[in-house]
């Protein structure tokens, strides 16, 4: 049999219409927040990470500044050769410092950065092997599983998998299982995934962190309409739309919203899509964990989990797990 594919397969524009209008046809309507790091997105995730209210990174920056040592034996660094691929690289703060401790512990890996921003990894090409003398690096443009395919045909070396920054959070529960699972499934035994959650803590802590005063966040969210008029030639009106943010304590579910301020309709290339008033556009979840759901997904999922490594507030995770 032949497998049936479509021009969104292949092409990187066709997927990202046809995957915004799919959403905007949903009941409720429904964005996908992987969409939101454009250049501008990029850069206001930056913005995000600087405030006081987002203690995520401040978190675990603090485990990979001050537990280097711990998290290279986690992982085995000085066992064998390996490649250390990290899925959503960003600007590769946290992981850069880990990285630098590699390289001077001479522990022989290629870190292969993988990012859905173009952007990302030119500039993280240009500056990490400066920034860092020695480091071999193989930078990757894409989505996490093409693009970890394409690691394993590169090399055939065993992987430690880094999936940092609570990204993990940004799946439904029920995904993140599946996603985990399909991670094992392209991995081989004695592979590691270092896993970052983001715990469940005082409710105001967390929704501060999402809905800050400033209103980076909202500007974050709002420039993926911005993102869509642009690239594909659509009319969204963004000062009609208002930011609106949750945060439910017993299921750990952060998510965001867009609402409409009115009864509107936008065009998207040769399609028209309805708002009625208050009607919410979903955009983005950031689910939250307790210390006991992170062991027992990394169990359903067939992974060992070996330790979690957390910061002195205990607010944030990073979980070492073996195939
Ligand atoms: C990049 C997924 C870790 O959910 O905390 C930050 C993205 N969204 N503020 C998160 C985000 C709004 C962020 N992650």
């Amino acid at each position: 049999t032949t497998a049936t594919t479509s021009l969104a397969d292949y092409d990187p524009h066709h997927k990202f219409k046809s995957e915004i209008l799919d959403g905007l046809k949903e009941e409720p309507k429904h964005l996908l927040s992987k969409y939101f790091y454009d250049k501008k997105g990029d850069d206001l995730f930056q913005q995000i990470m600087n405030m006081p209210e987002y203690y995520l990174t401040d978190c675990e920056l603090e485990i990979f500044t001050g537990k280097k040592r711990e998290l290279a034996n986690a992982i085995r660094a000085f066992d064998e050769p390996f490649d250390l691929v990290e899925l959503g690289a960003g600007d590769a703060t946290k992981s850069s410092h880990l990285l630098e401790y590699l390289v001077k512990q001479n522990a022989d890996f290629t870190y292969m950065p993988i990012d859905i921003s173009a952007n990302i990894i030119s500039v993280l090409e240009e500056n990490l092997t400066s920034e860092i003398p020695g480091l071999k690096m193989t930078g990757l443009n894409g989505e996490y599983f093409e693009m970890l395919d394409k690691a394993n045909k590169i090399s055939s070396r065993r992987k430690v998998i880094l999936f940092l920054g609570g990204n993990i959070g940004n799946m439904e529960i029920e995904e993140a299982y599946q996603f985990c699972n399909a991670l094992k499934s392209r991995l081989n035994p004695d592979d590691i995934l270092l896993i970052g959650f983001d715990l469940k803590k005082n409710p105001h802590t967390i929704l501060a962190a999402y809905n800050d005063k400033a209103g980076i966040t909202a500007s974050f969210n709002l420039n993926l309409l911005d993102r869509i008029n642009e690239e594909l030639d659509a009319d969204f009106k963004t000062n009609q739309f208002k930011h609106y943010q949750t945060y439910d304590p017993l299921s750990g579910a952060c998510r965001s919203y867009l609402i409409s301020l009115e009864d509107q309709s936008v065009h998207i290339e040769e399609k028209e899509v309805n708002f009625k008033a208050n009607e919410a556009i979903y955009m983005e979840i950031s689910q939250k964990y307790s210390e006991k759901e992170v062991d027992i997904m990394a169990r359903k999922t067939g992974f060992k989990p070996l330790k979690q490594i957390s910061d002195t507030k205990g607010w944030f995770v990073d979980a070492i797990w073996k195939v």
